[in-house]
């Protein structure tokens, strides 16, 4: 395969490769950390000087939010195909793995693939607060022509395929933090290899990653909207393991935090017969949960800026810059009004770095409570009633429902954060009394219509796992440590190239993840199929798995312990596609820093 190393890489990719490199070396040379604070070190100092003062609760979010529409496929030579269309411009991806088969299944369902165009461009005004100037963000454009960071979303539906042209029109020239190549990956679907935005297929007009052949000004992904268990359940998939919040972020080799920092995120919401995105849907089987314009999506994103209120970011600093503001959908401190009646809050940890520990508060700092429903956009099998809080590593998502209508018109709550968190280690162990508000709700019109929505007592159950699949499972265990001033796992640096572990096709396996780096959290994100919790132990004592981690989840949040350090048992299924994955540690930094794993699925030998 003709393949561009990433030493050939010109800048600023150059620096890269010299920036990996001597750190490489100096994993070698270096005993200890050289720019960094004690690992052993519970003092959490702050690196950074604060970002300027910001002018809270002027902005105001939309109320409601606008889905990317499709487009109609060319028919020309850009026509989709499953193999890269390189003389048309795109770059040199693998294949779509079952393109054809299920692109035709969903032909005669009635839901024939849709198309849609999704272009990385530069908005040059980007207002994060009135009191920062308009600066630059790497946005996405979509149907409306807006640029936008987060970028639009979409609606999907499980059994009809999309076909998501991603073009790279972002300024090759650009200087400073952040590499104008892109790999977007759709965080946990069930995605061929080809299309999960995997680290090394980033590419732009004229710089392809270590694994794609060619650059190109495009990429088409095939994602295929397709549960999990497709050759298990009659070529449909198990609907049990469906996803819902679900967002699409870049994945470039050893940028992602900072592209990400400059806006590479969006949301993607699934939608089935069971959560069909219809409160009024008179299929008996559809839980009917608050649906849309009451569906809303948050993302925060934890940024830091200079003196000047421009963002500001240390690419080549392993422990990165843990933001002090938080971004709600793109903005600092904006306002959501809502009306008298229940919505559907996904919220979204986009990170790069900070945990939330988030509570829905009255200005006096009374917790409010609100129903859970999902992890990590997975449905839990029951909801969970009299919440007060939810705690958020980077990736992580809870969906919640609020249910505003026992509130007076003009009610104000706050979405508030409680942890301290000055470094990129992880939140201190004592959250704040004093919660720092992020996001204002104001509750300010009755509803046209009565709101005929609900959360019933069953949501999605779980698929089984036997006692017999958890004996003939095959046990892997992986460390996360740190050596001199890189993160590994199992003592090792990200290998792009070669799969450290091989597993089958169809199998399953109980993957055993351990913490040993004290004081640094790290919340292990393992692509492809959820996973699901079999046990934790801190310090060798095994702890209860708190109830919204006992569903599917794909963040596992490994924290530190006080003394040999923590393990999770994760049960895996790997199906339906072959090809390469990773996992790694979702603390972006760390990500960027090689705490990263490949792993492959080989064909079935069965
Ligand atoms: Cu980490």
């Amino acid at each position: 395969m003709n393949t561009l190393d990433t030493e050939d890489r010109p800048e600023p990719s150059e620096t890269v490769s010299s920036r990996r490199n001597f750190l490489k070396g100096s994993i070698a040379a270096a005993a200890a950390p050289m720019v960094l604070t004690s690992r052993e070190s519970a003092a959490q100092v702050p690196l950074f000087p604060p970002s300027p003062p910001t002018q809270p609760w002027v902005m105001e979010l939309p109320p409601e939010i606008s889905p990317i529409e499709p487009v109609t496929a060319p028919l020309d030579e850009r026509a989709p195909l499953p193999w890269a269309n390189v003389g048309a411009g795109e770059c040199g991806r693998g294949d779509h793995q079952r393109f054809q088969e299920l692109c035709d299944k969903a032909t005669q369902r009635g839901t024939p693939p849709l198309f849609y165009q999704l272009r990385a461009k530069q908005n040059d005004n980007w207002v994060f607060n009135p009191a920062y100037p308009p600066q630059p963000v790497w946005g996405w454009q979509g149907s409306d022509g807006q640029v936008t960071a987060p970028g639009p979303t979409f609606f999907a539906r499980y059994g009809q395929p999309v076909i998501v042209r991603i073009s790279n029109e972002l300024p090759q020239d650009h200087q400073g933090f952040g590499s104008p190549e892109i790999s977007t990956h759709l965080h946990n679907a069930h995605v061929p290899s080809d299309s999960d935005g995997y680290p090394g297929d980033y590419f732009s007009p004229n710089k392809a990653g270590p694994t794609l052949t060619v650059p190109g000004q495009w990429r088409d992904h095939f994602w295929p909207n397709t549960y999990a268990g497709l050759d298990q359940y009659g070529g449909n998939g198990d609907f049990r393991e469906a996803l819902g919040t679900c967002f699409y972020h870049d994945h470039c080799l050893d940028f992602t935090a900072p592209n990400v920092l400059m806006g590479q995120v969006g949301f993607y919401l699934f939608f089935d017969h069971l959560d069909s995105g219809d409160e009024n849907d008179p299929n008996p089987k559809a839980l009917r949960l608050p649906s849309h314009p009451y569906d809303y999506p948050l993302a925060l994103q934890d940024r830091r800026f200079d003196a000047d209120g421009r963002l500001f970011y240390d690419q080549f600093s392993p422990e990165g810059v843990v933001g002090d503001k938080t971004c709600v959908n793109g903005v600092i401190e904006p306002v959501l009004r809502v009306a008298r009646r229940k919505y559907r809050l996904r919220v979204l940890n986009g990170g790069p770095s900070r945990f939330y520990l988030l509570n829905l508060v009255t200005p006096d700092g009374v917790g409010q409570s609100f129903i859970r429903i999902a992890s990590d956009g997975n449905l839990l099998p029951q909801p969970l009633f009299d919440q007060f809080s939810m705690d958020l590593a980077p990736a992580e998502r809870a969906d919640i429902v609020v249910d505003f209508s026992k509130y007076p018109i003009g009610t104000e709550l706050y979405l508030a954060d409680r942890y301290i968190q000055l470094d990129t280690r992880g939140p201190a162990k004592n959250p704040s009394a004093v919660p720092r508000h992020v996001l204002k709700i104001v509750v300010d019109r009755d509803p046209p219509e009565p709101d005929r929505s609900r959360v019933p007592l069953r949501l999605r159950p779980l698929p089984p796992i036997t006692a017999e699949e958890k004996t003939n499972a095959r046990v892997r265990r992986f460390v996360f440590d740190r050596k001199g001033v890189l993160w590994t796992i199992n003592g090792q640096l990200f290998d792009v190239d070669n799969p450290r572990v091989v597993v089958p096709k169809g199998g399953a396996e109980i993957w055993v993840l351990v913490n040993k780096s004290g004081g640094w959290h790290h919340p292990v994100h393992i692509h492809f199929e959820e996973g699901r919790i079999l046990g934790k132990w801190i310090d060798g004592v095994r702890v209860p798995v708190p109830p919204w981690e006992r569903g599917r989840k794909d963040v596992f949040v490994l924290q530190p312990g006080d003394g040999i350090g923590t393990v999770t048992r994760v049960f895996l299924r790997f199906r339906d596609f072959e090809g390469k994955y990773v996992m790694h540690c979702h603390n972006l930094v760390h990500e960027d820093h090689a705490m990263m794993l490949r792993w492959d699925i080989a064909p079935s030998t069965v």
